[in-house]
């Protein structure tokens, strides 16, 4: 119910920035109502790429090597944010549960090898650890077709919440 749920988001998600309002609402004066809502509005509605409501957390999955194939071991960026307080732009916060990422194809029910490994993401000068960044890698996808990345907050190697990244391999 969970992955169904998140993976609907994400979907809303993806295509959600096409139907944009404005673009719909020709009229002038719609357009001077939508603007003039938004100028008296105190704080925007905080954006949300992958939603774990339970914590009250926000996350964006950002790839810096995208696979494009079966053989590629992918490497991506992950961060979380306060739903509530904060945006994509960050401060960043660490989740107090586990991070961890399955990609699964869900059309054959099975997952992938070797298992992603999430690490704290630091600064390449300092070597301090970043604040609710992680990175994650190999990402290898062991076919092509449709894969559910799940993105999963974990207590006791157990899932607690759990958000779905869509990804096709070509
Ligand atoms: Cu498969």
């Amino acid at each position: 119910m969970i992955k169904k749920l998140t993976s609907l988001s994400a979907l809303l998600l993806a295509f959600g920035c096409i139907e944009s309002p404005i673009l719909k609402h020709r009229d002038a004066s719609q357009l001077r109502a939508i603007s003039l809502a938004q100028a008296a509005a105190p704080t925007q509605t905080p954006t949300c790429d992958l939603s774990f409501p339970t914590q009250k957390l926000c996350a964006s999955w950002e790839w810096i090597i995208a696979p494009l194939d079966s053989d590629t071991r992918g490497e991506a960026r992950i961060k979380f944010w306060n739903a509530d307080t904060s945006s994509h732009a960050g401060p960043y916060v660490t989740p107090a549960e586990e991070v961890f990422v399955e990609p699964w194809m869900t059309s054959m029910g099975h997952g992938t090898r070797p298992p992603v490994v999430v690490t704290p993401e630091t600064d390449p000068v300092t070597g301090a650890v970043l604040p609710g960044q992680f990175l994650a890698k190999p990402v290898r996808f062991i076919m092509w077709g449709d894969w559910d990345i799940r993105l999963q907050l974990r207590v006791n190697q157990r899932p607690v919440s759990q958000a779905i990244i869509p990804y096709f391999v070509p």
